[in-house]
């Protein structure tokens, strides 16, 4: 996949995703977050939270889709393509054993950007045959921000995922201000955060300075 912008009818896959999370850090809301990441430069918002009821997840979610849409930015909710439909997201973002994209494609129809989580090649594969539009891949390096994260993958693995899957791939896991430069030689489309913008003591200046140094 060349470094081309990649579109969804009219609506861009963004290059800077800001993954918004409150259980790592306190100090800020999923609104206050996205605010902030999306001042800084992140154009997409991914709404990622595995608490709370399904009320108080559509409730945020609206919240944050008129935050994105204001600002063009991109929504994406993570796991759950009811919130997706309820918020009207502009996509999902599902793991392997979450939801499958095949079936969110028939629900959510083909305007809607679907990204699809992969740990390895063959996962990446899955992902494209299932109908993602774009792959998020990692963690590319140690990251303590996921539960049940995979052991990182390196940066070599990352770029074999680039030339091999015909899809725009974002990087994501342990990817921080240091460490992005070496991430983005490797070809791929964009990347994604949750720490180094949500854990920062000035999320915006991190958004802003991460979001300089992709210089597309
Ligand atoms: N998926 C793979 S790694 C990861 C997710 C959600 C966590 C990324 O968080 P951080 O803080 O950017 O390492
Ligand atoms: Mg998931």
């Amino acid at each position: 996949m060349d470094g081309c912008e990649q579109r969804k009818k009219g609506r861009k896959i963004g290059r800077f995703h800001v993954l918004t999370d409150t259980a790592l850090q306190k100090r800020y809301t999923h609104i206050e977050l996205a605010e902030m990441a999306i001042s800084g430069g992140a154009d997409t918002i991914q709404f990622r939270e595995k608490r709370g009821s399904t009320r108080e997840l559509i409730d945020v979610a609206l919240k944050l889709k008129e935050v994105c849409s204001k600002a063009g930015a991109v929504f994406i909710v993570n796991d759950r393509v009811d919130v997706a439909i309820a918020s009207s997201a502009d996509g999902v973002h599902l793991g392997q054993k979450d939801f499958p994209i095949s079936l969110a494609r028939k629900i959510l129809g083909d305007d809607a950007i679907i990204g699809g989580s992969a740990t390895n090649l063959e996962e990446a594969r899955f992902c494209l045959m299932e109908g993602a539009d774009y792959i998020g891949f990692g963690p590319v390096f140690p990251t303590a921000s996921k539960e049940d994260a995979a052991p990182a993958k390196g940066l070599r693995l990352l770029k074999e995922v680039v030339e091999t899957i015909p899809l725009p791939v974002i990087a994501i896991g342990g990817i921080n201000i240091e460490n992005m430069d070496d991430v983005l030689k490797t070809g791929v489309y964009g990347i994604a955060v949750i720490s180094a913008v949500c854990c920062h003591e000035d999320p915006l200046y991190a958004a802003r300075i991460m979001k300089e140094k992709m210089a597309f």
